[in-house]
């Protein structure tokens, strides 16, 4: 957390949250980097602060310490408090909101005596003792996905349920005069005339962000967006070996239409947003939306065997939410008309000679579609596996939105984009970029840091921008479904590199 001097715009203190590797992992309390810290609720005297978020047990893990995740020691609910006079985190008198998940805003009655805290997942609101910290009660019923308060003087609390679309209003009178713990719903006010969402998306959205079904997650920690608030990503390498793969950086969704790249995970081990199920069962301790019954079927329960689709309304809406995530951001990189700049430019070109397109093909620029997989040097021991099996290779991600998703690589062991080009190309065997002259090398990651779906023009391609490219199916054959290529295609690319096109990409939808 920083403090800016609201006079010069200066950052005046550094808050550093220190990662908790000590804490022994129980069913109430555990290890975890803090991560997620949406907003920062300052005591009326301005001497505190407390700042809700996650943390995130990146300790823990059959790569790691042979622990493997449980939903209640994968990611925990965090309140810092930051001793603002001080300017540091006073780390022992963190807050562990047991059984909850995403505290995300915070208010302070005016004397300074009780805390509100919003709990997006958990659909409720906590009052907190502001100074033991301690759980005094909840108000339950705010609607889904609450992530923003307002404590009038009038004693009203405002609470806004985003995926209800509503506010609830809350008579505290009684709290805040510390007279009482009564509190009493006053009114759930629509804050939506028209709805802009199908009604099956919007179901798909509070499910994805609701932990307190026990179809979820066993004791409300765990929803969807613990990892991937707001369909994007958490930053973090988690270890999943414990359910067959290994360690994982987390995937943003934005952009990737649920399966609009072909299979899912770095390891294309589903075939469906569906089989999200399975992370559901063996990973948060949810029931599953899927009955024994359902998963006894045929081969239901093998990720890429008998579909999942069409079996539970629950995760046919979780899809077709994941579905309308169909726009990356847009990256701040290019020229402030929405256009590559001069180096992205010659970047691209960088990057048609040494053959990327190869692999991150088409306006989605991968080739995930037809199930093929590759190693370009960069699956270890601790990749684990895919799904249980073994595996050959990695399915191409998506380079459109790669300006905001470090670190980079399966694993996230790529820090930066050069990393994976120089550090973790050491070898050639993910394109010859060692034959890049520093200056081409700078180009190349000007472009790819540019990628977000844009539509490009070409100076040659005039306004045939809408084309596909043609040239794919001549090295699309080349590699299989299923196995990692041995990278005997490296020598073509040279000789090929002037008929590639990257194709036209898709305009940014508004
Ligand atoms: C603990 C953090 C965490 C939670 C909770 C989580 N994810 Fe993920 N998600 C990840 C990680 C890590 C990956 C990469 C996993 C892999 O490749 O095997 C991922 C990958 C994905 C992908 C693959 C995207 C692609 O195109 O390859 C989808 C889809 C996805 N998650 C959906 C979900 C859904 C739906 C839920 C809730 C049911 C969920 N995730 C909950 C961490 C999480
Ligand atoms: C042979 C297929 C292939 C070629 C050719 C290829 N890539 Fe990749 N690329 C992949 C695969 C597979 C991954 C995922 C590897 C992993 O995660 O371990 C990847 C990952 C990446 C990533 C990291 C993306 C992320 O989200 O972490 C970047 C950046 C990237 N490639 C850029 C390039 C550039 C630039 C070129 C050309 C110089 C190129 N790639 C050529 C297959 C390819
Ligand atoms: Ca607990
Ligand atoms: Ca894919
Ligand atoms: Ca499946
Ligand atoms: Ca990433």
């Amino acid at each position: 957390m920083a403090r800016i001097d609201a006079a010069t715009f200066q950052v005046s203190t550094r808050f550093e949250l220190a990662a908790d590797t000590t804490t022994e992992d129980t069913d109430q309390q555990g290890r975890g980097l803090p991560n997620y810290l949406f907003s920062v609720g300052l005591l009326p005297d301005g001497l505190f602060a407390w700042v809700p978020g996650k943390k995130d047990n990146v300790f823990r893990g059959p790569f790691r310490d042979q622990l493997a995740l449980s939903d209640d020691n994968t990611v925990r609910p965090l309140v810092a408090l930051l001793n603002v006079a001080e300017g540091v985190e006073d780390v022992a008198q963190r807050i562990d909101l047991d059984d909850r998940n995403l505290p995300n805003q915070v208010v302070f009655t005016p004397l300074g005596d009780y805390a509100f805290v919003s709990v997006a997942g958990s659909a409720l609101v906590e009052v907190r003792d502001a100074y033991t910290g301690e759980f005094v009660t909840a108000l339950k019923e705010t609607g889904f996905a609450p992530r923003g308060l307002a404590l009038t003087e009038t004693d009203r609390l405002f609470v806004h349920a985003s995926l209800s679309r509503t506010v609830a209003v809350y008579d505290v009178a009684d709290i805040v005069s510390s007279h009482d713990l009564i509190t009493k719903k006053l009114a759930d006010v629509p804050t939506v005339a028209a709805e802009k969402l199908d009604a099956q998306v919007l179901r798909g959205k509070q499910l994805f962000f609701n932990s307190e079904d026990v179809r979820m997650s066993d004791q409300g920690y765990i929803s969807c967006a613990s990892c991937h608030f707001d369909g994007a990503d958490d930053g973090r390498v988690w270890d999943f070996g414990s359910v067959g793969e290994g360690l994982r950086n987390t995937v943003s969704l934005l952009g990737r239409r649920g399966t609009g790249h072909g299979n899912v995970n770095w390891s294309g081990s589903f075939d469906e947003i569906q089989d999200a199920d399975d992370n559901i069962r063996n990973l948060f301790g949810g029931k599953g939306f899927l009955s024994a019954e359902q998963l006894a079927v045929g081969t239901v329960a093998t990720p890429r065997g008998d579909k999942k689709a069409g079996l539970s309304p629950e995760l046919d809406a979780l899809a077709a939410f994941l579905g309308s995530l169909d726009t990356h951001n847009p990256s701040p990189f290019r020229d402030a008309d929405g256009s590559l700049t001069q180096d992205g430019v010659a970047g691209r070109a960088i990057f048609k000679r040494l053959g990327c397109g190869f692999c991150h093909t088409g306006p989605d620029g991968t080739d995930s579609a037809g199930g093929k997989l590759h190693d370009v040097g960069t699956v270890k021991a601790s990749s684990g596996m895919r799904a249980g099996e073994p595996l050959f290779g990695i399915d191409t991600p998506t380079l459109n939105g790669v300006w905001e998703t470090a670190p980079y690589l399966h694993d996230g062991s790529a820090p930066t984009l050069r990393d994976v080009l120089v550090t973790a190309n050491a070898e050639d065997r993910h394109a010859f970029t060692s034959a890049l002259s520093e200056a081409e090398l700078g180009q190349l990651i000007a472009y790819v840091q540019q990628l977000d779906g844009t539509v490009d023009l070409e100076p040659s391609e005039g306004d045939g921008a809408d084309e596909e490219p043609t040239e794919e199916g001549l090295f699309g054959c080349s590699v299989t479904g299923g196995r990692g290529d041995s990278h005997a295609p490296l020598l073509a690319f040279a000789l090929v590199a002037g008929l590639m096109t990257f194709g036209a990409r898709r305009g940014r939808v508004a």
